[in-house]
C-alpha cells in the first residue's frame, strides 16, 4: 500500500526517469567507509525516487587502469589483470553486505568500455579536438594528473600527491576552446553543480583559463591504446569518466541526447573529483556531439575519529565489520543522519553507538514494539477500524511529506531528522493516550488502528535507509481490504540496544 501522501505526490511529479552513479573506485585498496558512503548515498537516493515510482537506472563499478594501479599491481607481485581481479571483487562483494541494490557493475578492462573509450575518442579527433603534441610538467600519479610549476603547493600537486617531472609526447585535448562554452553552459544550468560552494569553485577556475588537456600516455602500457597510436594509452581520467555512457549501452545505443536516463543523469562524487567531472567531462561530451549528464552531486569528507583516514594512523574504519556487529541497516543511517551532505563529518563508534540506541533501539524499535505487542496482547492481533482518520495521521503525513522536497536536495540528513520527528510525535501519542490502560475496546481499537498506520506511514518513509527492519515490520502489519488490520509477531527485537560499556571491545578497524 502507498502512503497517500506518495499518489499525491507522483501527480505533480514531472521526471519521472533517472539515472544515477557513484564515481567508479581505483582499485588499489580495499573499500573503505567513505567508498561505502557514497554508494549507500546513491541507494537511498535511489530507492526513495522508486518508492515515488520512478524509473531508476543506478550504477556503480571500479576504475581499472593507470600508472597508479600499474605501480600497485607490481608491488603486490602481481600482473595487473590480475591484480585489478581481485580488488574489483571486494568492491562488487560489499554490495550485499551493504544492501546495495544496483543495476549494473562496471569494470574499466571490460570490452563493452574499451569500445565506448575507442569511440568517444574516435569521434573527438574526427572533430579535430585532438592534436600531438609534447608534455613537460609535475606529474601527481597518485591523482594521475600533470600540473605545471606555478600549481604545486609545498612542492606537492594541489591534489596532496607527490610529484615526479616528466616529459612525453602525447595527445593533447583542446579544453582551451571550451572555456565560453562551459561558462555559457553554467550560466543556463544553474543547478548543473550542487552545491552552490562547488560550483562557484569551478566557476572561478574556469574563469581562470583553461589549458589543453594531455590525454594520452606513453610511459606505460596498463590502459586502453590510442586508436591507430598503441604506444600511446588514453589518459585514464578519459577512459573513466566514459564509463557513465558504457552502461547505457554507448556506442551501440548512439543517440545519447534522446536516452531518457542520460537526460535525467545524477554523478554523485566526493568534493575532490569535482573538477574532472564538472570541467573536463561537460567540454569532452560537448566536443563528441553529446550533451552533459544533468547534475553534478558532491558531498564532502569522512575523517575517522577526528582525523584524515588514513592507513598509517590506522584509523581506517571497515565497513564490513559494522555490518556484521550491528548490521548493514544501521550503518547505512549512521552515514545518512551524520554527515549534513556537502560538509565534511566524523566518523566514530562512540557516535555510531549513540544514534543508534538514541534513534533504531529506543525510538523506532520500541514504538513498533510497543504498539505490535498490545494490538496482539489485547486485541488478539485484529484491529478493526472504527472511526475517521484522525488528526494525529494528518500530522504524522504532513511531516513525512517535507522529506520529498528535502531528499530532492540532497539534505539527507535532515530528511531523517524529519522521519524522526514523525516518531517521537508517534511515541508521543502512545504516552498521552496510555493504549495499554484502555478497556473499552472500542476505544483502544480506535488509537491502536491510528497508531498502525503512522507505524505503516514511518516506515515507508524509512524503508530507503533501513529496508531490512522496514520489510520485517511490514510484513507484521497487514491492512485488510476493509481497512481493518491484522498483526502477527511482535517478538522480535528489531534493533537491540548496544551496551556502551563494551565499546572497547569492538573491533572496528581495518587491519592489514
Ligand atoms: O577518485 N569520505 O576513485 P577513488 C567521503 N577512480 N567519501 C570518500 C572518502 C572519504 N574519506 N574516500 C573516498 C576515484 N570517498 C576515481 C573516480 S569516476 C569517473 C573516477 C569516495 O577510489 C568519494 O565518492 O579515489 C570519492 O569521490 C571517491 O570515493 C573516490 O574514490
Amino acid at each position: 500500500m502507498l502512503p497517500l501522501t506518495i499518489s499525491a505526490f507522483l501527480q505533480i511529479s514531472i521526471m519521472q526517469t533517472l539515472y544515477v552513479t557513484t564515481p567508479i573506485y581505483y582499485v588499489n585498496a580495499k573499500p573503505h567507509i567513505g567508498h561505502a558512503y557514497t554508494t549507500i548515498v546513491c541507494d537511498v537516493f535511489t530507492r526513495f525516487n522508486k518508492m515515488l515510482g520512478k524509473n531508476v537506472k543506478f550504477v556503480t563499478g571500479t576504475d581499472e587502469h593507470g600508472k597508479k594501479i600499474e605501480q600497485s599491481a607490481t608491488k603486490a607481485g602481481l600482473d595487473p589483470k590480475k591484480f585489478t581481479d581481485n580488488i574489483s571483487q571486494l568492491f562488487r562483494d560489499i554490495l550485499p553486505v551493504l544492501n546495495i541494490f544496483n543495476n549494473d557493475f562496471i569494470r574499466t578492462t571490460e570490452e563493452r568500455h574499451k569500445k565506448a573509450v575507442s569511440a568517444i575518442w574516435n569521434k573527438l579527433s574526427e572533430k579535430g579536438y585532438i592534436y600531438l603534441g609534447e608534455y613537460s610538467g609535475w606529474y601527481d600519479i597518485r591523482n594521475e594528473a600533470y600540473f605545471s610549476e606555478d600549481e604545486l603547493i609545498d612542492g606537492k600537486s594541489p591534489l596532496g600527491g607527490e610529484v615526479t617531472i616528466m616529459k612525453e609526447e602525447c595527445y593533447f585535448f583542446k579544453l582551451s576552446e571550451f572555456e565560453d562554452k562551459l561558462l555559457k553552459f553554467y550560466d543556463e544550468n544553474p543547478d548543473f553543480i550542487f552545491p552552490e560552494t562547488r560550483r562557484n569553485e569551478v566557476l572561478s577556475f574556469v574563469k581562470g583559463g583553461l589549458k589543453d588537456l594531455a590525454i594520452s600516455r606513453a610511459s606505460f602500457k596498463w590502459g586502453i591504446p590510442v586508436p591507430n597510436d598503441p604506444k600511446h594509452v588514453i589518459y585514464v581520467w578519459v577512459d573513466a569518466l566514459t564509463n557513465y555512457l558504457t552502461m547505457l549501452g554507448y556506442p551501440h545505443e548512439s543517440d545519447m541526447n534522446n536516452n531518457q536516463y542520460w537526460q535525467n543523469s545524477i554523478h554523485f562524487v566526493g568534493k575532490e573529483i569535482v573538477r574532472f567531472h564538472a570541467v573536463y567531462w561537460p567540454a569532452l561530451l560537448m566536443a563528441s556531439g553529446i550533451r552533459p549528464p544533468k547534475q553534478i552531486v558532491a558531498h564532502g569528507w569522512w575523517m575517522s575519529e577526528g582525523e584524515k583516514m588514513s592507513k598509517s594512523l590506522g584509523n581506517v574504519q571497515d565497513p564490513v565489520k559494522y555490518c556484521k556487529l550491528f548490521g548493514s541497516d544501521s550503518l547505512r543511517y549512521f552515514l545518512l543522519r551524520e554527515l549534513s551532505f556537502g560538509s565534511d563529518g566524523n566518523f566514530s563508534l562512540e557516535g555510531f553507538i549513540g544514534r543508534y540506541n538514541g534513534v533504531l533501539a529506543n525510538a523506532y524499535g520500541n514504538l513498533c514494539k510497543r504498539v505490535l505487542s498490545i494490538a496482539q496482547k489485547n486485541c488478539s492481533g485484529i484491529v478493526k477500524k472504527t472511526e475517521d482518520e484522525a488528526d494525529f495521521i494528518k500530522e504524522i503525513e504532513k511531516i513525512l511529506n517535507e522529506t520529498i522536497e528535502l531528499v530532492e536536495k540532497y539534505a539527507f540528513n535532515r530528511y531523517l531528522e524529519k522521519v524522526e520527528t514523525a516518531i517521537a510525535f508517534a511515541n508521543q501519542y502512545v504516552d498521552q493516550q496510555k493504549p495499554w490502560a484502555i478497556e473499552d475496546q472500542n476505544a483502544l481499537q480506535n488509537i491502536l488502528h491510528n497508531l498502525l498506520i503512522a507505524i505503516i506511514q514511518i516506515t515507508k518513509f524509512f524503508e530507503p535507509v533501513i529496508p531490512i527492519a522496514a520489510s520485517k515490520v511490514l510484513s507484521q502489519i497487514k491492512v485488510l481490504d476493509n481497512k481493518d488490520i491484522v498483526v502477527t509477531n511482535s517478538d522480535d527485537s528489531l534493533f537491540p540496544r548496544i551496551d556502551a560499556s563494551k565499546i572497547g571491545e569492538f573491533d572496528v578497524f581495518e587491519r592489514e
